[in-house]
C-alpha cells in the first residue's frame, strides 16, 4: 500500500501546499485530552481562524476512522471534542490506530510525524510534553522529546508546564540536539508564567529571524526539530505562587491515585483546571492563540 492510502490531506491544505503557501499544523490531543468540552471545540476553531487571519492555512491533524487526516472539518473537530472513544496517540500508536480503524487524537510527537509526511514544516501548540518530575524513578519522558530529536518540524509552544521538570527537559533537548529559541525572551517560559528560572539556548526577536534559523538547520542537513518558546502574553499570565500551588496539589493527587503512563498528563491538566476554577484554561487558550499567530508569521518565511 502506498502512503497516500493512509494519508488524507484536505483540499484546502493540499492546494496551499501545491502553491507553496504557508501552512501551520495543529495537534488534536489538546482538543480531546487537554481541555474540557465545549472550550476544547471553541479553541480548536479559534486556532484555525487565528492561522487564517495571519495569512496561513491551518492543518489540524488526527486519525479519523483509521485514516491519517491532515486538515479536518467541523464534524471531525466535534467528534474529537466530545467523543469518549478517542485514543490519545503518540507516534508509536499511529500504526495500530490505522490498522484498527480508530479515531485518535495526535499528541505533539504524532502530529510532528504526520506533518512531516505531508511536508508541513511548522506546528503550533500550547505546551509540549517533557521529562516528568520523578523521571529518575518512573522513566516518564514524553515521546514529544524523542520526536523533536529526529523529525524536521519546528514547534512553537509556550514552554512546558511545571507539572514537568523544566530543567531536565531542557537538558534532554540539549542532549538530543534540539535548538531552543526564545522569542523575545532570554528565559524559557513555564506555560502559565513567562519565567521559569531557566534560560533558553538563545533568543531571537522576529519571526523572520526564527525562520532563517530553521532554514539554515535544514540546509545543513541536521536532523530533528527546532523548539520555539513563546511566553504567554503578560496580561494572561498567572501568579507563580497560585499556579504552583495548584500544580503541587494536582501532582499529589496523581501520586495518591497511582496514575501512570499516558494518563498522567491529561489527569494533571484537568486537575489544575479544576483547582484554578477554569482560570488556567483561559490562559491556556490565550497562549495557544498567540503561538498559532507566531507560527503563521514564521511559516511565511520558510
Ligand atoms: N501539555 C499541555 N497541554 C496538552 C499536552 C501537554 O500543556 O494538551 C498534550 C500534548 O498533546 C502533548 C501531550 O504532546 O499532552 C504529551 O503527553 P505525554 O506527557 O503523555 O507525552
Ligand atoms: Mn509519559
Amino acid at each position: 500500500m502506498s502512503l497516500s492510502s493512509y494519508l488524507k490531506i484536505s483540499e484546502e491544505v493540499e492546494a496551499a501546499l501545491k502553491e507553496s503557501k504557508p501552512v501551520v499544523a495543529l495537534e488534536s490531543t489538546i482538543i480531546s485530552h487537554g481541555m474540557p468540552f465545549p472550550q476544547n471545540l471553541e479553541t480548536a476553531m479559534l486556532l484555525e481562524s487565528t492561522v487564517r487571519n495571519n495569512g496561513a492555512t491551518p492543518a489540524t491533524i488526527a486519525v479519523i476512522n483509521g485514516s491519517i487526516r491532515i486538515g479536518l472539518d467541523k464534524k471531525d473537530l466535534e467528534l474529537l471534542s466530545n467523543s469518549k472513544n478517542v485514543l490519545k496517540a503518540s507516534t508509536r500508536d499511529l500504526p495500530s490506530a490505522v490498522l484498527r480503524g480508530l479515531n485518535a487524537a495526535t499528541t505533539v510527537s504524532a502530529t510532528m510525524a504526520c506533518a512531516k509526511l505531508a511536508s508541513i514544516r511548522i506546528f503550533a501548540t500550547g505546551g509540549i510534553g517533557g521529562v516528568h518530575r520523578n523521571a529518575a524513578t518512573t522513566f516518564d519522558i514524553s515521546a514529544d522529546l524523542t520526536e523533536l530529536s529526529r523529525t524536521d518540524v519546528a514547534v512553537v509552544s509556550s514552554g512546558v508546564k511545571s507539572i514537568l521538570d523544566i530543567g531536565l527537559t531542557l537538558e534532554y533537548l540539549e542532549t538530543v540536539g534540539v535548538p531552543v529559541i526564545g522569542y523575545k525572551t532570554d528565559e524559557f517560559p513555564a506555560f502559565f508564567t513567562r519565567e521559569s528560572g531557566f534560560k533558553v539556548d538563545h533568543r531571537l526577536d522576529s519571526a523572520e529571524e526564527i525562520a532563517k534559523e530553521i532554514n539554515i538547520k535544514r540546509e545543513l542537513g541536521l536532523r530533528g526539530g527546532v523548539l520555539i518558546a513563546n511566553p504567554i502574553p503578560e496580561e494572561y499570565s498567572i501568579d507563580p505562587k497560585e499556579i504552583n500551588a495548584a500544580i503541587g496539589a494536582a501532582l499529589a493527587e496523581a501520586e495518591k491515585e497511582s496514575i501512570t503512563g499516558k494518563e498522567v498528563t491529561p489527569f494533571l491538566l484537568s486537575k489544575v483546571n479544576l483547582i484554578t476554577s477554569g482560570k488556567s484554561l483561559e490562559s491556556n487558550i490565550k497562549l495557544a492563540v498567540s503561538n498559532a499567530e507566531l507560527a503563521s508569521k514564521i511559516a511565511w518565511h520558510l
